[in-house]
This record gives C-alpha cells, structure tokens and sequence, in this order.
C-alpha cells in the first residue's frame, strides 16, 4: 500500500501545485493534484504526475562523477562524496589562491527551487569565497523592473478572480502550456459572459477562443499599448478622475505615445488599425476587465518598455477598485513579510557582476582575472542560454574547471570535471511561495534520496566545511535555515497557518486587491507612469520602440515559446524524438519548403538542422523551434539557443531570445 504525503510542486511555474505524493518503500509512485488552493482544484499536468520516470529513469545522476575522457564527451567514472568534495574543494581553493575569488563563477537559476535550495548555503559558500557574483537574468527582469517602476513591488489580481471579469486579455501568455490551471478559470469566466482578448503573435490554443486575436510582430507590443493608450486619451475614455488621485507622469505618458496614431502602429506591429480600434473599444467599455501579463512579450529590446506600457493600460482606462479588475504580472511580490534570504547569513560582496546572458563572453572573453571556475547548479546553460555555441566554446576550455550539481545528465553536466548528484524536490524539504498562486508551502521530504543524491545545502555546507569557510553557531540544517527564515512574529504567523492548513497566505490575504487592501508600492504611494529611474536606464528612454533586429539575409523572426511536456530544459531527457521547426504556410511556400522537409535555419551565430512543420497559427514573418530543447531534439545538437542574440533588453538586462533573426532554407 502506497502512502500518500502532501507536498508543493516548486518547479518554475506559477501555479505552485498542492500535491498529493504517492510513496511505496521511500520512492514514489505516483503523484496526484491535491485541494489546499482552488488554483490546483484536485489536477496537476503530466510532467508532475509521471515524475518517477524523472526520478528513476536512466538519466538520473546517482553518484558523483569524475570525468575521464575529452571535455563535453561525457565520459566520467564514480566516485565518493569524499574524493569528489576533495577534488572541489582543493581545486577552487587553488584558484582561489592563485587568481583571486572573482576568477569563480556561481552559476545558477530557479529550476525547482525556493527559499531552501535556491540561496541558503549557495549564496553563503560564493560570498564568502569572495566569487564572481550572478545578475540573474534569463527571465523576468525586464518586466519586474518595469511593474516595480510603476506599481513597487505589489502583487497583482488573483488568478482565481478572474471568475469576476467581463473582459479578460491575454498578453504575451500561454496558459495552455505554461500555467494551465488558469485555463478552466478563464472558460468559467468565458462561460459567465466575458470576453477573452488574445494578444500574441501565434495563433496560441486560447486564441482560438478567443473573440479577438491581435497578432503582433514579436517586439512590438511596446507600440500596439502606446496606441492604446493614446487612444483611450483622446476618445475621452481616460480616467482623468483617478489619474488625478492615484498616478503621476499622467501628461509624459500621453505625450509619449502621441506618435502612435492607429496607422503608425498597425504599420510597425502588423496588426490592422480596425483591429486596434476594437480592443480600445471592447477595454474602454468593460468592468471588471483583467490584462494577464506573460513574459512572451519581455525577450527582447523593447521588452521593458512593452510591460510597462501594458501594465499602465489599467491605470489609464481606471480598471483597479474592483474584484477581477486591474492586472496580473508576477505575484511573486505578494506581500510574505518573511524572506529566502535570511537563510543565507553573508553579506553580498562587492565583487564583480556577471550578466548571465553573456556566459559565452565571460567563458571567452574576460580577463583580470579570466572566469577558471564555473559552477553550475539548479540552471543548464548549455540549453537555455543565449549564443550556444560561444558557451560551448568557453566550455571546452582546458583550463576551465567546471563543477555541475545535476539530477540527470543534462547537455551541460556533459561538459563537466566533476558532476555531482542532486536530489529531486520531492527527496529534500522545500519553502516556496508562488509567483501565480499567491501561496506559500513548507514541505518535507517524501521520498528518499535516490543513489547518492545530496540537496543543495548539504552540499554547500559540505564545502563550507571542507574550505573553512564555516562559522560556529550558524544556522545549518534545513531545519535551522527554516526557522531563520521564519524569525519573528510574522514567520510564527505563517508557521501557525502551515501547522493548521498546511499552506500560508500573504499579508494581505490570497486574494488582496491594489487600492483597495493595498496601496502601490512606490515611494509615493501613486502609479509612476513614467518612473525616472526607468527612463534613466532604458538606452533611448521608457516606451521608445527600437526598430527590428532582422535584416535582409535574417528576415524571419525566430522565437522560443515554451511547451508543455517540459519546464525550460526540465523532462528533457524523457521528450525522445526530434522536434520541429514551425514556419507560416507564406514563409514555407516563398522558399519552397513542404510539411516534413529536412530544412536548415541559420544566422551568423549558428545553425541548426531540423524538419519543418507547416503551421496556420503563426503570422508570416514568425518562424518557432521551442525553449530549452537538448541536442537530441535536433539532427545537428543546435537548439534554438545557437540562434539566440546575447544582448540584452531595455530594462533589467534581461535576455532577448525573441529578438533571433534567422533564415530558412530547404536541404
Ligand atoms: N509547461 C511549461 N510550463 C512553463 C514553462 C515551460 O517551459 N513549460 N516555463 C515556465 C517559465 S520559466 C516561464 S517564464 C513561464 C512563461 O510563461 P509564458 O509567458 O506563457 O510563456 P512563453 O512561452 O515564454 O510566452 C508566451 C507567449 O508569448 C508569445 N510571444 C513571443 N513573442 C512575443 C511578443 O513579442 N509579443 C507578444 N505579445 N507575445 C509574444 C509566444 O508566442 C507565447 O505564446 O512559464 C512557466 N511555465
Ligand atoms: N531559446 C530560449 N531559451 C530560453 C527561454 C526562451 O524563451 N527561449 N526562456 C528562458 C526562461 S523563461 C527561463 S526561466 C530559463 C530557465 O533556464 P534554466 O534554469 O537553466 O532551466 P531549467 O530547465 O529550469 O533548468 C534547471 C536545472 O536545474 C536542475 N535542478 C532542479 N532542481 C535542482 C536542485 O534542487 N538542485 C540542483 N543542483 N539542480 C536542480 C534541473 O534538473 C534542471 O536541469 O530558460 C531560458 N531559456
Ligand atoms: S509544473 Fe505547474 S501545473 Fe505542473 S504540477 Fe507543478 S505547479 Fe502544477
Ligand atoms: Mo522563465
């Protein structure tokens, strides 16, 4: 008979599921939805559901691993922890001695990781290493950076309010794939009489339901949200009443997207001025109406400047003050009171920052000191970093030493000196709180670790111990990082609630609403419709379109949506089989290139051999090859990543996969 333990799903998706763990003999068997939120009403995706195949599978890294043949060949022999950790320790030490902490590069992202795993020992190990330090960038900068600009850090509608709206927009968002319990909140909302506007350049499978789809060039946003508002202004459907009250910057905004007349912005974004007239229409008249926000629209060099535009529509058109009104971006600002980084207990050094975009650069490239230490844990570069090959490339360098924390062999664990075996959430204890889902969960470990699988904290502390960089009387078991992060009346507060119901809620409730349970979060307490810091960072200024990256040779836009059988790179191993390049019926036809056709797609950063798939959802001009593919999804081992750009957005030095320029030629 199998137990059944509840835990959280803290993998990088918004909806942060209550689970229902099925074990037998400490492994698990299967896993179910659970009921302690309404988001997960009792149904989890596949990925979750069948995670033992990730657990258990032939992938799974079980012991450490020393490399033994060519860099990148992925020949290794098994070890012990304590020659592994020796061979660590004495290497980072060596570099340490010799080219000085900066010469290490921690590098790492959110893969299913929360307060425990995703800082803690990590950060207090490279800080007080004295390592380089990470600018975390792969993915929501540009639109954090832009709501914190507008809003501060508050929290946005609750996705199970938007059973109270009458117009719903979808903007750059594809809960099918990426969030998919907001999908049946949407239908009963559909089902009540609202309406549902899609605003994606792909025809997404909530387009199709959609009673409008404006279909926009990828980066273009920034200009279909200025006409917007610019119309709203001069139709007389601007707020003026709250504007007045609650916003500053209210004359600056209309000034800035006076240029953008219907015409000018259907010709920069392609989508018809009578189209762009009906969505001012159908928003300007409805109440509560609700824009969720997604990140397809932030990858590029606009991407700051489009969220920002975006998120002051609401403002404009005076769509906060009731349930189901106003926006939802990243909840992740939800109001804890209560923080990850208490468990780190080190001061962040001064020492010099790496964007993770330019991985490849900084393998290559930098010098005083060069980067002779990378280590990777709770991130594989290999297939979600921009320029593929340059990090491929620094990879390969002889006299870099690479350490990668891994439960599966993943492309970049490949490349490495030392792979060290991780254990799965369900294998160690986990507190996270969603950027969906405004919930928090502390959960256990379920299942017993797998092989030799160690969690993140216990090896960092493993290597604060072996390095002496470990101090008397800190905090160190999880249970001890637990209760740093749960200090004080607040942290008991939440305690309280996770002993009672099993799952926290914020300050303000599940479910607070901006202007009425909470004011904005900036220093004035107003919407900043044109903050200076943002207009101060942006290179031509806040809500300036920069024109298209594409040129004659690279015409068609290359962008990486995610799927729905994998979380960035996450299950990739499992996904067997090749996937295609989608390319518009028009585009196909212009370069004679039928369904199934062995075709190349290429710029000057790479190429990659692929079949194309013909499909009718994507605009002309917009070609598709998924996010975080491995080599095996491609005949050449490219993945759309080889044609990423590492520059960087307007805001937040975000990552600008969507700005890939490419070509397309039958082979
Ligand atoms: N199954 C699954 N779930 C996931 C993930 C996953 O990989 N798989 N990833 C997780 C992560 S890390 C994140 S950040 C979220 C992302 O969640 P989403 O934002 O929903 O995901 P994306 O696929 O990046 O982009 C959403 C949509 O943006 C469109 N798009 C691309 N360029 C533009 C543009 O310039 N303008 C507009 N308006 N639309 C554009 C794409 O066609 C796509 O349909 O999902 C999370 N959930
Ligand atoms: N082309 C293209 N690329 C993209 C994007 C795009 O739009 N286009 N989008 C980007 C986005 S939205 C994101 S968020 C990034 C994500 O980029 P990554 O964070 O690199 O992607 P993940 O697949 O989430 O990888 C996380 C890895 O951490 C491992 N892991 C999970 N938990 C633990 C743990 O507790 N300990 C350790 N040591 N390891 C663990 C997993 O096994 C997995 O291999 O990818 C980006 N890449
Ligand atoms: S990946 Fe998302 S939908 Fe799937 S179980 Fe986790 S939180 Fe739920
Ligand atoms: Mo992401």
């Amino acid at each position: 008979m199998a137990d059944v333990r509840h835990s959280a799903c803290p993998l990088d998706c918004p909806d942060l599921c209550h689970l229902e763990v099925h074990v037998e003999g400490g492994k698990v068997v299967r896993v179910e939805g659970g009921d302690r939120t309404p988001i997960t009403d009792g149904f989890i995706c596949g990925k979750v559901r069948n995670i033992a195949e990730h657990m258990y599978g032939e992938a799974r890294v079980r012991t450490p691993l020393i490399r033994t043949g060519a860099k990148g060949a992925g020949e290794f022999r098994e070890a012990s922890w304590d020659e592994a950790l020796d061979l660590v320790a004495a290497r980072l030490g060596e570099i340490r001695a010799r080219d000085g902490g900066e010469a290490i590069l921690p590098y790492h992202y959110d893969g299913s990781n929360g307060w425990l795993t995703g800082g803690a020992l990590a950060g207090r190990f490279f800080r007080r290493l004295g390592a380089s330090r990470l600018l975390r960038t792969f993915c929501a900068m540009p639109s954090k950076t832009a709501v914190q600009g507008l809003y501060g850090a508050v929290p946005g509608v609750a996705l199970e309010d938007y059973t109270h709206a009458k117009l719903i927009v979808l903007w750059g968002v594809n809960p099918s794939a990426t969030g998919i319990h907001l999908v049946p909140i949407i239908q009963r909302a559909i089902d009540a009489g609202a309406r549902l506007i899609v605003v994606d350049p792909r025809r997404t499978p909530l387009a199709r339901r959609a009673h409008l789809h404006l279909a926009p060039r990828p980066g273009t946003d920034v200009v279909v949200a200025l006409a917007a508002i610019r119309a709203l202004f001069a139709n007389g459907q601007a707020d003026l009443a709250f504007l007045g009250e609650h916003a500053t910057g209210v004359v600056e905004l209309r000034r800035r997207a006076e240029p953008w007349t219907f015409t000018r912005a259907a010709q920069v974004s392609g989508v018809p001025a009578t189209e762009l007239a009906a969505f001012v229409e159908e928003y300007a008249a409805a109440s509560p109406a609700v824009i969720r926000c997604g990140w397809g629209l932030e990858r590029n060099r606009n991407g700051g400047s489009a969220v920002a535009a975006v998120l002051a529509l609401p403002a404009v058109a005076g769509k906060f003050g009731v349930r189901g009104g106003g926006y939802t971006m990243s909840n992740g600002d939800a109001r804890w009171g209560v923080s990850g980084d208490a468990a780190i207990g080190e001061r962040e050094p001064g020492t010099r920052e790496i964007n993770m975009v330019h991985l490849g650069q900084a393998l290559t490239e930098l010098r005083d000191p060069p980067v002779n230490a990378l280590f990777v844990y709770n991130c594989n570069p290999v297939a979600t970093a921009p320029a593929q090959a340059l990090v491929e490339r620094g990879l390969a360098r002889e006299d870099l030493f690479t350490v990668v924390h891994e439960q599966v062999m993943t492309d970049t664990a490949r490349w490495a000196d030392v792979v060290l075996p991780a254990t799965v959430f369900l294998e160690h204890r986990e507190i996270r709180r969603g950027y969906g889902a405004m919930r928090l969960y502390d959960s256990a470990a379920v299942a017993t670790p797998e092989g030799l699988a160690r969690s993140n904290n216990e090896l960092f502390g493993a290597l604060l111990d072996r390095m002496g960089l470990a101090r008397g009387g800190e905090a160190r078991t999880d249970e001890e990082l637990a209760s740093a992060i749960f200090a004080g009346d607040r942290g008991a507060t939440i305690r309280a609630q996770l002993a009672r119901d099993g799952v926290a809620t914020p300050i303000d409730g599940p479910s607070p609403m901006l202007f009425v349970d909470l004011p904005p979060g900036t220093p004035d307490r107003k919407v900043n419709l044109v903050p200076a810091a943002l207009d101060a960072a942006a290179p031509e200024g806040l809500y300036a379109f920069r024109a298209d990256p594409g040129t004659e040779a690279f015409p068609l836009a290359l962008i990486s949506p995610a799927i729905p059988s994998m979380v960035s790179s996450t299950f990739g191993q499992l996904r067997k089989g090749r996937v295609p390049l989608e390319l518009s019926p028009d585009d196909a036809a212009a370069r004679g290139i039928a369904h199934g056709d062995e075709v190349r797609v290429w710029n000057e950063r790479g190429e990659v051999l692929v079949t194309a798939a013909i499909s009718k959802d994507l605009r002309p001009g917009v070609a598709l090859l998924p996010k975080g593919l491995w080599r095996h999804h491609t005949a050449n081992g490219a993945t759309s990543n080889a044609l990423c750009p590492d520059t960087v957005a307007d805001l937040g030095g975000g990552a600008c996969y969507n700005d890939a320029r490419v070509q397309v030629a039958r082979i």
